[in-house]
């Protein structure tokens, strides 16, 4: 129902009222300030209202004798409310009651009822009932007054606190109907004042990270191993990077705990780089002389001694041997040639003993030693000849008769109508125990310009020529040549038996070296224990030191995988230099040049390494000069002090590049054995498996 303008006198009551609505709006001002802005701009709206108490008191009677009791106009309405908009409301509803109850003087109850309801809007409420802190009855209206966290015309409005400012939350805002709360991200925890957040200090607890350190951090926290440990959160500890999986190294690799080493084939010419996980050719740094001759025959070729050359004479006529050669040594020992028939019956052998020339002779199955001339083992070229005669076997050297010796029988043997000889040259044709005298065999010699029997000798030139194995090396010099394939190696004993039981039996190791490196990496000497695969000592030379991070050239005097001592060496400077090691109960001594190294470990450290050295000296172990066999496992493959990420390098992987090198083994007293005197391309072995067909060594009886 449209509201009607109410007519009748306003202005006699107008001015108590103006004052009591100030009162109000003063009060209201001062709940306002104390409000947030939501709830004030809700309470301020309805400045025109009325009071709903002022109106209970005052107003009810006047209503209840004008339109209650009897019927009242519009303007008698007007006259109650004293203003439009509540007539506007009330009339068109008081006309309704009227309707629907008759008029007032039926005296119906509904009636009174009914239209005593009417100026009260907030009967029954409007309002939301959990929204609502309480309902203002207005001028023909109503205002719902919200609690906190409530809004709208009804109060059934959630007001989202989140949507500004965070809902004063530092980290998470989480709305709610009537409310919010504030919450953290997971490694936070909410303050007392409800809105702002703290880191929670995991390693607070000291299970947090097992066995790694725990490290706090804003949000969160995190476990710390060492360098190459890894933390595994399943099992709460450190457990070592296999960084071989990684593929850090470029050949081989080899995991060991919080580390790795790589390693180079150092037989393939690759030594490690200065990253030490790359490989780099090993270049000589002495330009070495490796040309070889193709008139020359090698001796030494076969490390069992057996003859490099076998030749069958068979003649018509009775026939003598006459054998004219060039030949040059730096070997003591070795067989030259042999000529004859079988073992018991009649043969001569030409072998050098302390460098002197010897012969052997067998004449019917009586032998014969002799020696006589000079010292030929000097390295330079000499002629030297066998001549058979009738009575007589004549030894020349450079046309000078050294040996005339008498015989009684010939050397061609005849056998069904032809008369037979056999010629071996650098070996004999049966085992040396059936020699006269017993001498090692193997000569690390080289022939030239040979004539056996005067005859043309095309077939012998021919194989030499096509076999580069079978020819000596054109420059020669005193030593053993390690072309960087092979090494030489010996069954040494180091341990000295206890002459009275007493005694306990001691040990010695003395290695003096006279080496001219061709580059700067390499093994000079090692002991290896086959059966662990183990290197309980090494001499060798690197390139760098790791834990100084230094390009360097040393030499380095390791037990295991432990240097004990270190010395600077000038490599490449194509000088002889000498390497001499010394090692017994309590001492171990590295020099170089007559300059002792120094030392790499606490008195502590040695003793405990020289114990590790003894232990391994119980068992066989091989000896080793200029590399070791095989493809190096990890205790022969890097240099490790102590602590396992300090290497120096590997150099036993990279073995065998060394040139001339004279070994003198020596042990405790007058036992003495010398590797010296060689050239030519000696000693070389290549595998392990070659390596102990031949056990006893080259060149050492
Ligand atoms: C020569 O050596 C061969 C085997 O190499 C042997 O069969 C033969 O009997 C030997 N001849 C003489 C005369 O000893
Ligand atoms: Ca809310
Ligand atoms: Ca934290
Ligand atoms: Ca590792």
């Amino acid at each position: 129902m449209a509201p009607s303008p109410s007519p009748g006198p306003a202005a006699p009551r107008a001015a108590p009222l103006r004052l009591l609505l100030l009162l109000l709006l003063a009060s209201e001002c001062a709940l306002a300030a104390l409000l947030p802005a939501r709830e004030a701009t809700q309470f301020l709206r309805p400045r025109q209202r009325r009071a709903f108490q002022v109106f209970e008191e005052a107003k009810q009677g006047h209503l209840e004798r004008e339109c209650v009791e009897e019927l009242c106009s519009r303007e008698e309405a007007r006259e109650v409310f004293e203003n439009d908009p509540e007539t506007d409301y009330f009339y068109p509803r008081y006309l309704d009651c009227i309707n629907k109850y008759g008029s007032p003087y039926t005296k119906n109850p509904g009636f009174a009822t009914c239209v005593q309801n009417l100026p009260d809007q907030c009967t029954p409420n409007p309002c939301d009932k959990k929204g609502t802190q309480a309902c203002q009855d207005l001028m023909g209206n109503f205002f719902c007054l919200c609690k906190a966290g409530w809004g709208g015309r009804l109060c059934d409005k959630d007001v989202n606190e989140c949507s500004q400012e965070n809902g004063g939350c530092l980290q998470i805002c989480h709305n709610k109907p009537g409310s919010f709360h504030c919450a953290c991200h997971s490694g936070f925890q909410l303050s007392s004042d409800g809105r702002t957040c703290q880191d929670i200090d995991e390693c607070a607890d000291s299970e947090a990270c097992g066995e790694a350190r725990c490290k706090n951090l804003p949000g969160s926290y995190s476990c710390l191993c060492d360098k190459g440990f890894a933390y595994s959160s399943q099992e709460k500890a450190c457990r070592d990077v296999d960084e071989c999986l990684q593929g850090r190294c470029e050949q081989v690799c080899v995991n060991s705990p919080g580390s790795y080493t790589c390693h180079c084939d150092g037989r393939g010419g690759l030594k490690l780089s200065q990253d030490m996980d790359t490989c780099e050719d090993i270049l000589p740094c002495v330009p070495f002389s490796l040309a070889k001759s193709v008139k020359s025959l090698y001796l030494g070729r076969m490390f069992s001694g057996t003859p490099v050359i076998r030749l069958r004479f068979k003649r018509l006529q009775p026939t003598r041997l006459v054998a004219e050669f060039d030949f040059r040594t730096f070997d003591p020992e070795g067989i030259l040639l042999f000529a004859g028939g079988h073992q018991d019956s009649t043969w001569i052998v030409l072998a050098l003993r302390a460098g002197r020339l010897e012969l052997q002779l067998r004449y019917n199955g009586v032998g014969r030693v002799t020696s006589s001339g000079p010292v030929i083992n000097h390295g330079m070229w000499q002629t030297i000849s066998v001549e058979e005669l009738a009575r007589n076997l004549v030894i020349k050297v450079n046309r000078d008769a050294v040996m005339k010796i008498a015989v009684a029988g010939d050397l061609f043997q005849p056998e069904r109508g032809l008369y037979h000889l056999n010629l071996t040259v650098g070996g004999i044709p049966f085992h040396e125990k059936d020699l006269v005298q017993p001498i090692n065999p193997r000569l690390d010699g080289c022939m030239r310009s040979w004539n056996w029997l005067n005859g043309e000798d095309t077939t012998i030139q021919e194989t030499v020529k096509a076999n580069a194995k079978m020819q000596c090396f054109s420059v020669t010099e005193r030593g053993s040549f390690y072309p960087g394939s092979g090494f030489a190696f010996y069954s040494l004993d180091y341990m000295r038996t206890p002459l009275d039981i007493r005694t306990e039996s001691t040990w010695e190791i003395e290695v003096v070296a006279h080496i001219r490196p061709a580059a700067d990496t390499g093994v000079l000497f090692a002991l290896w224990v086959p059966d662990l695969r183990a290197v309980p000592l090494s001499v060798a030379l690197v390139d760098y030191h790791s834990t100084k991070k230094l390009k360097k050239q040393l030499v380095v005097l390791a037990v295991e995988h432990v240097a004990l001592a270190l010395m600077e060496i000038k490599v490449c400077d194509g000088q002889e230099h000498m390497v001499t090691i010394s090692l017994r109960e309590g001492e171990a001594t590295l020099e170089v040049d007559g300059t002792r190294g120094q030392s790499e470990v606490s008195a502590a450290q040695l003793q405990e390494r020289l114990a590790v050295l003894e232990k391994h000296l119980q068992s066989p172990v091989l000896t080793f000069a200029g590399g070791l066999p095989g493809r190096c496992s990890l205790p022969c493959s890097s240099w490790v002090r102590g602590s396992r990420d300090a290497q120096l390098g590997h150099p036993r992987s990279n073995p065998d590049r060394l040139a001339f090198l004279v070994v003198c083994f020596k042990r405790k007293g007058k036992s003495r054995w010398v590797l010296s005197g060689h050239y030519g391309a000696s000693v070389l072995v290549r595998s392990l498996a070659e390596a102990e067909k031949h056990v006893r060594g080259p060149a050492l009886a």
